[in-house]
């Protein structure tokens, strides 16, 4: 049996602000239970300093490096985990100092903290979606009893922990096998967090691993390797379930809300459908559920599926009467020349068809009282390689066919390490790949770009928010 701590390094502003439940590390302590190998500990540096009011955010790097001093200092760990989850925001969305969006160097003194204080004899393991992306920004010039697994660490944990505990050398960067995927299962942390102002994303979990995409900009294939591995439903049904008797036993808090947290929810989609058949199989009916999706590929079954099991649902007001309904479609575009540049696996029309499907659903779920009302979004994608006049006309085009209530548009595209947008780019915006571990972003000329939504979008799209990159476009209900 080893000592094993696990440290959820996540102290982003972000997280802050809107606490997401350590699903990794959770998983990862189940494995490692399962496997024998010991009771691993879950040291989560944001709880455990406590809030802090904004002005005071500043001193979450200094109070999250005691605390791992203390813990380091309590016993010689066998082995000490990191999970390194947010490098940097994608998109700022928050202005102000480099570090509201910008985590890699607190990230890096975290790790600092540990090489200072832990034993010599310990074995450090990083890991997580961020260590997953750029590993080699976490693990160069780090001792040899340094190791990494990039990708899901279920498997490669009880791998590595096991030639540990035999005396054997582990390996110095292992890619995880999406095998034996784990299931949520600290009743006690769930509990924890269930006590805080949580919201609609505080708790995940996850479906199945990867999405068999490679669309040009996405870091998602680097972390969860290219193909899928699906859980079985009945499985996660159970892991919902799990997360409503965790709610249970906490009367008076907000009502039960989670997200699948899948690269993409419904692809495949007869996985997705089995998967919500099976949670009205169990009886599991949460307040509320979301996930990201691919926006072309729905059908009536999954819609219907979705609606009876309160997907993209807002409780009504009074608690009393049928929810409301709001359905994300991540487009990126309406522009089917940058459809294909952006490398996604639909076009204008199959989006307008989906759009039409969703609401023949939903207007027959508002007539038979099953919802108040149902209403659409689109998330965009503007400033890829590409973009212009030309481009974002059509897209507006798109839009005023559609007539999405709102409209979220991010301007501008973080370049991450490995991935197709990164290699078309080299020589370009980087030269050496650490030039990528900062937030480079292709340029876009925003004012440029407003000024077309504007000239191009109907004028019934007249309320207008700006958040740094992100425009928030609105128009008055039908
Ligand atoms: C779902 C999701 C969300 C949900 C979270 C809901 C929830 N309650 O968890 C929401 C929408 C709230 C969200 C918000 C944000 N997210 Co997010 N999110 C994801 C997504 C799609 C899945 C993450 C997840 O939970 N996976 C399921 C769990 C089980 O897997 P996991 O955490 O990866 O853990 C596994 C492995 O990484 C590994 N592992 C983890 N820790 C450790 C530790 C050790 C020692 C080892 C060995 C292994 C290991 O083993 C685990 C089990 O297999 C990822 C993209 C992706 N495909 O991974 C982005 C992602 C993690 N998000 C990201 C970011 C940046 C954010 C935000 C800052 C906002 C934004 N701009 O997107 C905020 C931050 C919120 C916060 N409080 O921290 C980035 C992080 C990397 C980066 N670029 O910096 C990602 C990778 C997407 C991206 N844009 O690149 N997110
Ligand atoms: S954007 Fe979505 S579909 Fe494309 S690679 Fe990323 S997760 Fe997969």
């Amino acid at each position: 049996m080893a000592n094993i701590l696990l440290i959820d390094t996540n102290t982003t502003p972000f997280n802050e602000a809107f606490p997401v439940y350590p699903i990794g590390l959770d998983y990862l302590q189940g494995a490692i239970a399962q496997a024998g190998l010991g009771d691993a500990q879950i040291l989560d540096l944001t709880r455990l300093g406590g809030a802090l009011p904004p002005q005071e955010l500043a001193r979450r790097g200094a109070l999250s490096r005691a605390i791992i001093k203390e813990a380091l200092a309590l016993r010689p760990w066998d082995v000490v985990g990191l999970s390194l989850r947010n490098i940097d925001s994608t998109y700022p969305v928050l202005e102000g100092q480099e570090g509201l969006h910008y985590y890699l160097p607190e990230l890096l003194s975290y790790l600092d903290a540990v090489a200072r204080y832990a034993a010599p004899s310990t074995h450090v393991i990083l890991g997580g979606t961020g260590f997953s992306i750029m590993p080699q920004a976490f693990l160069a010039g780090r001792p040899a009893t340094w190791h990494g697994v990039v990708g899901p660490g279920e498997a490669a944990v009880v791998e590595m922990l096991t030639d540990l505990a035999a005396g054997r050398e582990a390996p110095r960067l292992l890619r995880g096998q999406p095998t034996d995927l784990g299931s949520l299962g600290n009743a006690e942390l769930l509990g924890h967090y269930l006590d805080l102002p949580v919201g609609e994303s505080t708790f995940g979990l996850r479906s199945k691993v990867g999405c068999g995409q490679a669309c040009g900009y996405c870091p998602y294939p680097l972390i969860n390797g290219p193909r899928q591995a699906l859980k079985d439903p009945a499985a996660v049904a159970a892991e919902v379930g799990l997360l409503a008797q965790a709610h249970a036993r906490h009367p008076g808090r907000t009502p039960l809300r989670f997200m699948f947290a899948d690269d993409i929810f419904n692809r495949p989609l007869a996985h997705a459908k089995a998967v919500l058949a099976a949670l009205l199989e169990q009886n599991l009916r949460p307040a509320s559920w979301h996930a990201y999706l691919d926006p072309a590929n729905l059908d009536q079954e999954f819609l219907e599926l979705a609606l009876a099991t309160r997907g993209w649902t807002a409780p009504a007001g009074d608690g009393q009467g049928p929810p409301a309904m709001f359905f994300p479609f991540d487009i990126e575009s309406g522009s089917d020349r940058m459809l294909k540049a952006l490398r996604k696996p639909y076009d204008g029309a199959g989006i307008l068809e989906a759009v039409d499907l969703y609401r023949r659903v939903t207007a027959r779920a508002v007539e038979q009282g099953e919802l108040a009302g149902a209403a659409l979004g689109f998330h965009l994608l503007l400033g890829y390689p590409g973009e212009d006049e030309e481009s974002v006309a059509q897209t507006c085009g798109l839009i005023n066919q559609a007539r999405p209530q709102q409209i979220a548009v991010q301007m501008g595209v973080r370049v991450y390490p490995g991935t197709p947008l990164a290699k078309a780019m080299q020589g370009r915006l980087w030269h050496q790949e650490e030039d990528l571990h900062r937030p480079v972003l292709v340029p876009v000329d925003r004012e440029r770009v407003m000024g077309w939504l504007g000239q191009y979008l109907h004028a019934d799209y007249d309320r207008l928010a700006r958040r740094g990159s992100m425009l928030l476009i609105g128009r008055d209900p039908d």
